[in-house]
């Protein structure tokens, strides 16, 4: 055990700090990630507000001239050791692309909530960069590419490949993925498992899709207008961080003299909480994933269907409570929260987002505790995160029966993450 909780955690963050951002994982992740930085700038902000700044302003910087802000930016020296990287994309043939080298896919986004956070953080600091001012139009223009280029008429945004869920192969995709043809799934690459046992990571039969769905997308331009499309999916806690964002973006504007964009904000909130009631599933207790396509709703309880907790005029609110803490998540008899329903049969206690536990997921399900009157709960989350992160070499994910170290050490939301929730839930810092 750490003597200091946050030496650990900082050392994890140092170690994986390149100049003007944090990779996830020195050799795992090689690149900077879109969410991972929102969610790195939470806990960096404990560390250095101006760091976290940075890791969100170079981020920021990658963003497309059509607005969306890329899953990945890409550092070309590490070409080879990442699989799909910046020779597959190759953004610099895409005219709406920036100078620096992305994926074409996004990530589910919560990048407002992490600015407002980290100027929360040190608003002196904040206001004498300019940091809300630089920030506030990149994630205008963001949130307006979801609502231009990917949201349909029930005002929810529309993912086109399981990576921009964050959560890559949830079972919510199963059906989706079998529907296109195995031809793909032979000779894929597979940098990933030189650092992480394949018992911990996706199949080569879905990274087969995942590559094939990626690489059908690059090719039609990334323009969000291929109607053929075989993935296009509703998720629920992609939207729940876009509610959760443009709530925040309310904040900013406010902070920044704006008030009717404020309120246009708040009203987007709104708007996006209302359209979540479309992915209610009430036999299941939870929110799951719709297939736009065949309107489907995705049978399964998964993690994403428990992150609208985190909106405070959520409906179901007491319905989403009795699921976390019952048998399906067994909230404080198992590790953190876990991915996937323990009790489905397609539950896996260490594939990647099949059934462990992740931080980032924690974090999220202590914030919806936080803010439906759950304190003691959401402490508990935390005591338990950090206990897992500190004591396990800041692990990727961890089994929820064992709360054994799965995938790679050394993450940087985990550590990030572990560290904002000691810090707010336990030493009682700034919320
Ligand atoms: C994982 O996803 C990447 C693709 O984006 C991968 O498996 O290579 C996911 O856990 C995702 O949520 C995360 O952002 C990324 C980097 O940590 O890794």
């Amino acid at each position: 055990m750490t003597a200091d909780p946050r030496v650990g955690a900082i050392r994890v963050l140092e170690a994986n700090w390149r100049r003007s951002y944090t990779v996830p994982a020195g050799g795992l992740y090689p690149h900077q990630w879109s969410w991972d930085s929102a969610f790195i700038a939470i806990g960096l902000r404990h560390i250095s507000p101006r760091r976290a700044q940075l890791e969100l302003d170079s981020l920021l910087s990658a963003q497309w001239a059509d607005g969306r802000l890329p899953q990945i930016v890409f550092n070309r020296e590490r070409d080879d050791d990442y699989s799909p990287g910046g020779d597959f994309w190759r953004s610099e043939t895409f005219s709406e692309a920036p100078d620096v080298s992305t994926a074409g896919l996004v990530q589910p986004p919560n990048h407002a909530l992490a600015v407002w956070m980290v100027h929360d953080a040190d608003p002196d600091e904040s206001r004498r960069r300019r940091f809300l001012e630089r920030a506030y139009p990149r994630l205008v223009a963001w949130h307006a590419y979801l609502r231009g280029r990917r949201s349909g008429t029930s005002g929810l945004a529309r993912i086109v490949h399981p990576w921009e869920s964050g959560m890559d192969n949830s079972p919510y995709w199963d059906a989706p993925l079998a529907a296109i043809d195995d031809d793909y799934a032979e000779d894929v690459p597979r940098p990933d498992l030189q650092h992480a046992d394949a018992s911990h990571r996706p199949s080569n039969a879905e990274y087969g899709k995942y590559l094939y769905l990626a690489a059908r997308y690059r090719d039609h331009g990334c323009d969000d207008s291929d109607d053929a499309t075989p993935f296009l999916l509703e998720d629920p806690a992609f939207n729940a961080l876009w509610a959760r964002s443009e709530q925040a973006l309310a904040l900013i504007a406010a902070q920044l003299g704006r008030d009717d964009s404020a309120l246009a904000h708040g009203a987007n909130a709104e708007a996006i909480s209302s359209a979540l009631e479309s992915l209610w599933h009430p036999d299941f207790g939870c929110f799951v994933a719709r297939d736009v396509r065949s309107d489907d709703l995705q049978p399964f309880r998964t993690v994403s269907g428990l992150v609208p907790l985190m909106l405070d005029g959520i409906g179901h609110a007491d319905e989403l409570l009795a699921t976390l803490t019952g048998d399906h998540f067994a909230l404080g008899r198992v590790a953190l929260v876990p991915s996937h329903d323990l009790t489905a049969p397609t539950f896996d206690s260490s594939r990647y987002w099949r059934g462990p536990s992740w931080f980032n997921t924690a974090w999220l399900v202590a914030e919806g505790l936080a803010t439906h009157g759950q304190p003691l709960r959401a402490r508990a989350i935390a005591d338990d995160a950090w206990r897992l992160a500190a004591d396990n070499g800041f692990p990727e994910y961890v089994d929820p029966h064992t709360g054994d170290p799965r995938g790679t050490l050394d993450f940087s939301w985990t550590a990030a993450l572990s560290l904002d929730l000691h810090e707010r839930f336990i030493r009682g810092e700034r919320p």
